[in-house]
């Protein structure tokens, strides 16, 4: 199914600029690079690059405001977070309009990034009361040992364009209420949607009363990163994007001792159990394989199913894809959008001719859509295929809608296929076997940093900390206790005696 005719360019730009103004952010027009839409493919508006000398500037304010805001009580700088949280339920439509604009969410996906944000505002404002340390107990008598938690710095945040706004508050809030200052480098593919957050932080610091740059947008292409991926005063890098991303950002932070925060690529599987609720399965696999168009990190990519059951449920995904509405994400019927770009869709065909060439067997879509209508836009048909063995190409992360099924016989062999990977990102697994869910979250199950029982690998909830193993990097995001990364430990000895104990019963003089 293809849905309606599409906006036109013209009706987007309207429709970009209004939510733009009433969020109180003008577009800034310039000539360095454009913003574009993937609903058309077509350029909006012409935008203005930070120049070195900008991004210098924007590096001297956020470490000069670090420095106050350091000193600012944590739960007084949970203020400015939860006026953050408040201006964006009230911008909520808004928001989601320029994510649907620039990155082709459907509607509800979109609104449900929003939702992300204002969560993790509200669980940033409960943890600027929570930001504790540990006592611990000393071996010498009149003592206290203590583990404080100070501010680190400049947080510099790399983001990426398939969840523009979420990962950007996931460490804004937090870095936030830790007391850390941000210099913020968005995709270069959704500079709208920067603009608007960055204009409703700046909007929320003047009301409560905070420095104006404990936050800094750069717009611009890599050289941007790269600056601040190489300059000292950015105490921690937060890079979200592919592995290939990290494998340049990791050592180049690493090379000056700064510290990183990684969340690179995944290749997230589910493997479905001879018990498994079907009905449940089949929903939870549409949407983690084909939701957002294949291109959340989390996106379901790999299914490994019984033997026993392959062929039943492989004749309801392949119904169900086939059922699929594909077109403007405007459209409240539509479920899968656009990918981001022409680019996108060479490497999804491109995969697939591989995979095709490997012995995969397509099973459902791998076509494109609405090529008359817009040329210049990437509509495409998720695609199920059936693999034998998990080659070289199933190994990758494409991202795009695209998901490999394979057989099993023995849980073993499924979690020794479900592990063969070199991401580790998110995983599930779908069954009634208590047992089997069980062993799959052990610690010879999933080697994941999600795992999951009953749900598919995507839309996971602020609260608990979000990351991967592996090739997905290590970081750890928003929930649980992923603010340390963002504070720097210090442990303290206090002699409340009027002796001098030595550790260790060293004794000196
Ligand atoms: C991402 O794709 O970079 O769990 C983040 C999810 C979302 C976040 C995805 N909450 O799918």
């Amino acid at each position: 199914m293809t849905s309606t005719a599409l906006p036109t360019t013209a009706d987007l730009r309207t429709r970009a600029r209004t939510s733009l103004e009433r969020i109180g952010a003008p577009v800034p027009e310039g000539t360095d690079f454009p913003a574009r839409t993937p609903i058309t493919g077509e350029e909006l508006f012409g935008l203005t690059a930070a120049t070195a000398a900008g991004t210098e500037d924007a590096l001297r304010a956020t470490r000069e405001a670090f420095l106050i805001w350091r000193t600012t009580p944590a739960p007084r700088r949970g203020e400015l977070v939860r006026r953050l949280g408040e201006l964006l339920r009230d911008h909520k439509s808004d928001l989601a309009d320029l994510i649907t604009i620039e990155a082709g969410k459907i509607r509800s996906e979109a609104l449900g990034e929003v939702q992300e944000m204002i969560d993790i505002c509200d669980f940033a404002v409960g943890l600027s009361r929570q930001l504790y340390g540990r006592t611990i107990a000393s071996e010498r008598p009149g003592h206290r040992l203590a583990e404080t938690w100070h501010p680190l710095g400049v947080v510099g945040v790399i983001s990426a364009f398939n969840f523009p706004a979420a990962v950007w508050s996931w460490n804004t809030a937090v870095a936030l209420v830790c007391g850390d200052t941000v210099l913020w480098k968005p995709s270069e593919l959704t500079p709208l949607i920067s603009l608007a957050c960055d204009r409703l932080l700046a909007r929320a610091a003047e009301e409560v009363g905070a420095p104006r740059d404990v936050h800094r947008l750069l717009l611009g292409d890599r050289t941007v990163g790269e600056r601040l991926v190489d300059d000292p005063r950015v105490a921690l890098v937060s890079a979200t994007g592919s592995t290939r991303m990290g494998r340049a950002v990791g050592p180049r932070v690493a090379a000056r001792f700064g510290r990183c925060l990684l969340e690179l690529g995944g290749n997230n599987a589910a493997v479905v159990a001879p018990s498994a609720d079907l009905d449940l399965a089949v929903q939870g696999i549409v949407f983690a394989a084909a939701g957002t168009a294949g291109q959340r990190c989390t996106t379901l990519r790999r299914l490994i199913v019984h033997r026993d059951i392959a062929d039943t449920l492989v004749a309801r995904l392949t119904a169900a894809y086939a059922r699929l509405p594909i077109g403007d994400p405007f459209d409240e019927h539509t479920l899968v959008g656009p990918l981001i770009s022409l680019q996108a869709l060479d490497g999804m065909q491109d995969a697939l001719a591989r995979v095709q060439a490997q012995g995969g067997k397509v099973l459902a879509g791998g076509g494109r859509r609405l090529t008359d209508a817009a040329p210049r836009a990437a509509y495409a048909e998720p695609v199920l295929v059936r693999v034998d063995e998990q080659t070289d190409v199933v190994r990758e992360e494409t991202f795009a809608p695209l998901l490999y099924v394979l057989t099993y016989d023995t849980l073993d062999e499924a979690i020794a296929l479900h592990n063969d990977v070199p991401q580790g990102l998110s995983s599930s697994i779908f069954t009634r076997d208590q047992q089997e869910a069980e062993r799959f979250l052990s610690a010879e199950g999933s080697d994941c940093g999600i795992a999951n029982v009953n749900i598919g690998t995507s839309g996971a909830e602020i609260g608990g900390a979000f990351g991967g193993e592996k090739e997905t990097g290590g970081g750890r995001e928003s929930g649980s206790d992923a603010w340390r990364a963002y504070m720097r430990p210090a442990t303290n000895t206090i002699n409340y005696s009027s002796t001098l104990a030595l550790a260790q019963n060293v004794s000196f003089l």
